[in-house]
């Protein structure tokens, strides 16, 4: 019985491990790091996602996102923007809603309390 539970225990750790790393893709730009990651697979409609920076000028930051597509044959061009909230030591949130499949690109604007503001430019696949 003690060994069904550590089994158990170990299956449920193992899930919940899997869930945090559904999608990850780390992007650079002046010299900073952002990780992007999503508990869930991206897909269209609306997405939580978190942009970790392990920079410690950056761990307090304000961090917005501006994700956009280029006009494409029957498509005008697309873009949101969004100000992710501070979930404290360098983790940031937002929502995004993506309202088509296909490649969006990704600008992420960090502005730290003192110092040069950055521009990480990356791109995800829905
Ligand atoms: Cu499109």
């Amino acid at each position: 019985m003690k060994k069904l539970l550590k089994i158990l225990t170990l299956l449920v750790l193992s899930v919940s491990l899997l869930q945090a790393a559904a999608f990850e893709k780390t992007a650079n730009g002046g010299g900073v790091t952002a990780v992007i990651s999503s508990d869930k697979p991206l897909t269209t409609g609306n997405n939580t996602l978190h942009v970790s920076i392990k920079d410690p000028q950056y761990k307090d930051a304000a961090v917005a996102l501006k994700v956009f597509m280029p006009e494409m044959p029957g498509m005008p061009p697309m873009e949101m923007q969004s100000n992710a909230k501070a979930m404290g030591n360098g983790i940031y949130k937002t929502d995004i809603n993506f309202s088509m499949s296909g490649t969006w690109q990704v600008w992420i604007f960090i502005t730290p309390k003192s110092g040069q503001k950055v521009r990480i430019k990356t791109s995800l696949n829905i």
